[in-house]
């Protein structure tokens, strides 16, 4: 069988590779003709352990290729993306172009799976739009099992970093619109999945994959609001979670600067657009998770002037140093990312010196305008105050000794793990 993935990004391309190495024929298809290019040669434009290695070998044997433009298929998975829209919901309009530039090659028997994180109703949309293309077509809304195509929705749950071992580990929930095209999905699945395949309805794959992200930022934002209360009662946060969590049904997540990543900040806001009136906790605790960049910088600025008038010295004699600009440890994205936002307004509201580190991105690469990006021990030296803003496992090296001099601003409870 013959398989098009449309969106060659973080998670369309490991999944046509992946698909490509069981022997399948995939074309995979995006509308960036550079990265088109780059595919072709047996190289890749993302990073993601273990993908390189995969996309040379089926590039070579002729199992994968990328075009810019959509071929008919047995089977077409959309990995397209779903940005973040001004009014807190997903934009569709890469599903639309997607589901627009697949509808003149479809055929009677074809499955379209469609995979970007989306509101729910999304599948339901991108049938009406195929429909409205192919006319000539009978879709599963209206023909349920004896429709001429099939169409599922099937959620991505893998975890960056540990992608090509997570597609294939983790189960799967496939929903489709119809009986069938659940069926159908799950046949496709099969191809590479270890993990089990679990059928549902579209709907509810759709909200699967938001309650996932949710229940996470949820449990985050637990934390973070603990966080908040500790400083006001002179608690450490850290040694209180680790207490509670011998509790047999007590598991606590940790607090941090805020919530980063392009996912579980976001995904809560399908939800809460979908039902403003009703989703009260979950807009509560995004909202507690995005206040948390801005009570962290609070605490850098109130610890300035405090370390100012201990030293005798004016604020703009101070050096502040940032550790850590990723969203999360021992990654280089800096998506979404709350220490890198910390971190810019630390540079922007500090009269005086400010230093970052962070040992995942090159020097000349620094995102941070009016900060000079160090090394750890340089940074550690020659700062009065220094705020650990990801617990990267460079920085688990730290001693004691090297932060004496210096106020020590934790946000990840690093020196208390
Ligand atoms: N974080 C905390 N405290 C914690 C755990 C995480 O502050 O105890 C912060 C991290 O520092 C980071 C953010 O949360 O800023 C998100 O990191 P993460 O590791 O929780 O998740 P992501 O965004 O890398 O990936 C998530 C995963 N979802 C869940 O674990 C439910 C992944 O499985 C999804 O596939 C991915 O979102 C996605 O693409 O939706």
């Amino acid at each position: 069988s013959k398989v098009s993935v449309i969106g060659l990004g973080y998670i369309g391309l490991p999944t046509a590779a992946i698909f490509a190495r069981e022997g399948t024929e995939v074309i995979g298809v995006d509308i960036n003709q550079a990265a088109v290019d780059t595919i072709n040669k047996g190289e890749i434009h993302i990073v993601e352990p273990g993908l390189r290695e995969v996309v040379r070998h089926t590039v070579a044997e002729h199992k994968l290729r990328a075009t810019t433009q959509p071929e008919a298929a047995d089977a077409f998975v959309i990995a397209v993306p779903t940005p973040f829209t001004e009014n807190r919901d997903g934009d569709l309009s890469y599903i639309r172009a997607a589901a627009e530039a697949i509808a003149p090659v479809l055929k009677t028997g074809n499955l379209i799976v469609l995979e970007s994180t989306s509101p729910v109703g999304t599948t339901e949309k991108m049938e009406h739009w195929l429909a409205a293309a192919r006319p000539d077509l009978k879709f599963p809304s209206e023909y349920g099992d004896s429709a001429d195509v099939l169409v599922a929705y099937c959620p991505e749950r893998v975890l960056p970093g540990k992608v090509m071992d997570e597609l294939v580990q983790n189960d799967r929930i496939v929903g489709g619109l119809s009986k069938a095209s659940s069926e159908a999905a799950g046949d496709l699945y099969s191809i590479f999945l270890k993990g089990n395949c679990l059928k549902t309805n579209a709907r509810t794959a759709e909200m699967a994959k938001l309650t996932e992200n949710s229940f996470r930022d949820v449990n985050i934002a637990f934390a973070n609001e603990l966080s908040l209360v500790c400083d006001e009662l002179n608690i450490n946060v850290w040694e209180l979670i680790r207490l509670a969590n011998r509790h047999p049904r007590v598991n606590i997540l940790q607090p941090g600067p805020g919530v980063g990543g392009h996912c579980i900040a976001v995904d809560p806001w399908f939800i809460v657009s979908s039902a403003p009136k009703t989703a009260k906790l979950i807009r509560t605790a995004r909202e507690v998770n995005d206040s948390k960049p801005l009570w962290v910088l609070n605490r850098v600025l109130e610890t300035l002037t405090r370390v100012a008038a201990q030293k005798q010295k004016s604020i703009s004699e101070l050096t502040v140093t940032c550790m850590g600009l990723a969203f999360k440890p021992n990654i280089d994205d800096l998506r979404e990312s709350p220490a890198l936002a910390i971190a810019k307004e630390i540079a922007a509201k500090h009269s005086g010196t400010t230093y970052v580190v962070e040992p995942h991105i090159k020097a000349d690469a620094n995102p941070v305008e009016g900060a000079k990006l160090v090394e750890i021990d340089f940074g550690l030296k020659h700062a009065d105050v220094a705020v650990l803003l990801v617990d990267h496992n460079e920085f688990k090296a730290i001693s004691r000794g090297e932060i004496e001099h210096l106020a020590w601003i934790d946000t990840r409870g690093l020196m208390d793990h």
